[in-house]
């Protein structure tokens, strides 16, 4: 029911915005001055009515109006952080920027919303790795299971900290006209299924499991096994329902709040990953911003960390409960042993390097980076 209501309104929303997004690029027709490296901020971020840092307070902002696309829906951890990077913006500039928000749907699916913030169409993105796996290869590392500590303070820790992420990994992106921000986690990734659990890799043989769009996720399950589907979340209730795949990955949060345990009877706590977003800023137009913006944009998404890693934690433990007490929808919690987890974890192993050999383009530097610096956090 609930789910019903969410696709109805996600339907319209699509063509609301798309509409409004249409209004605002000029209709849609003068796209052509807004390609890949081209500056569309023109008329807006480059200021005359220039701002002075060394005033502080006194400071005039420039009226603009950001695009901030989210895969996630109202509610949901990615839309509520642009919800509030908005607030926090809007404070900081004494109102002259405002951040409108897209939950996820109005712009197309999760791939159409890269393609927007790489042409600029949208400035700022709230966006997944794993459907990058098809342009930015070493993104993909992100899909490699048992690589980030079970701990998820650890895990944040590293992510903000990282120099093989936030400057490496970074550089790559900017290929592509995607600057990442931030990296922050949106939770453990645990497994549904029907007909039988998650516990083993033979449980996964034949197993139809929906992946984002990254040969690397693809790999992962087929070394499992598995028959690995690609598809957008929107499409994924009626798939789960339809049995056009049996199973699927994501965090506690949205496995409740898009209701896929109504159509699933197993959730398999595998932690196997961890859901990692990133803040990603058209790079162009990120650039011909006037420094002092730049600033306060960072400073924001720097101070968010905190508070989106405690969203997602409250979210998560929230949904858990839910799932746990939803009795028109029973589904069997499994926790693996520690037995299991050790056989996955060695299956897993062989994919880093599938990952270094076939996917990396800089023969896994950047992967053997974040493995020395993710050592250093658990040692
Ligand atoms: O499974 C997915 O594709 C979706 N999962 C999350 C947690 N956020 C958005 C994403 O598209």
């Amino acid at each position: 029911m609930i789910i019903f209501n969410k696709k109805s309104f996600i339907l319209a929303l699509m063509i609301f915005l798309t509409l409004g997004l249409l209004a605002a690029c000029g209709g849609g027709d003068d796209t052509s001055s807004e390609g890949e490296g081209s500056d569309d901020t023109e008329e807006s971020s480059d200021s005359e009515e220039s701002s002075d840092s060394s005033e502080g307070g006194d400071t005039e902002f420039e009226e603009d109006t950001w695009r901030f696309v989210t895969e996630e829906v109202e509610g949901q951890v990615q839309y509520v952080y642009a919800e509030e990077f908005g607030k926090r913006i809007s404070e900081k500039t004494d109102g002259a920027i405002t951040v409108e928000p897209y939950e996820f749907g109005g712009l197309g699916s999760e791939t159409d919303q890269v393609d927007q913030l790489m042409q600029g169409t949208v400035e700022m993105a709230v966006m997944s790795p794993g459907f990058t796996g098809n342009m930015v290869d070493e993104g993909q590392l992100f899909a490699l299971q048992f690589l980030f500590p079970t701990d998820q303070a650890t895990t944040q820790e590293i992510l903000n900290n990282s120099e093989a992420l936030n400057t490496d990994l970074r550089e790559q992106y900017e290929e592509h006209s995607i600057t990442p921000l931030s990296y922050w986690t949106e939770g453990a990734m645990q497994w549904t299924s029907n007909d039988h659990p998650l516990r083993s890799p033979e449980d996964f043989e034949n197993f139809q499991m929906r992946v984002q769009t990254s040969p690397l996720i693809m790999e992962s399950y087929d070394k499992y096994g598995a028959d690995p589907q690609e598809m957008s979340w929107g499409e994924l209730y009626t798939a789960l329902d339809r049995g056009t795949v049996e199973g699927q990955e994501n965090p506690i949060f949205f496995i409740g709040d898009a209701s896929f345990h109504e159509v699933q009877d197993y959730l398999t706590l595998s932690n196997h990953n961890n859901y990692v977003a990133m803040t990603t800023v058209n790079t162009e137009w990120f650039n011909g911003l006037d420094e002092e913006v730049q600033t306060i944009v960072e400073e924001t998404v720097t101070e968010m960390q905190d508070w989106v890693f405690e969203e997602q934690q409250r979210q998560n433990e929230e949904y858990l409960q839910i799932i746990e007490e939803d009795e028109d929808n029973p589904t069997e919690i499994v926790e693996l042993t520690d037995e299991e987890v050790e056989t996955f974890r060695d299956a897993a192993m062989e994919v880093r390097e599938f990952y270094r050999n076939e996917v990396s383009t800089v023969d896994g530097a950047i992967l053997d980076k974040l493995e020395e610096e993710i050592a250093e956090y658990t040692e």
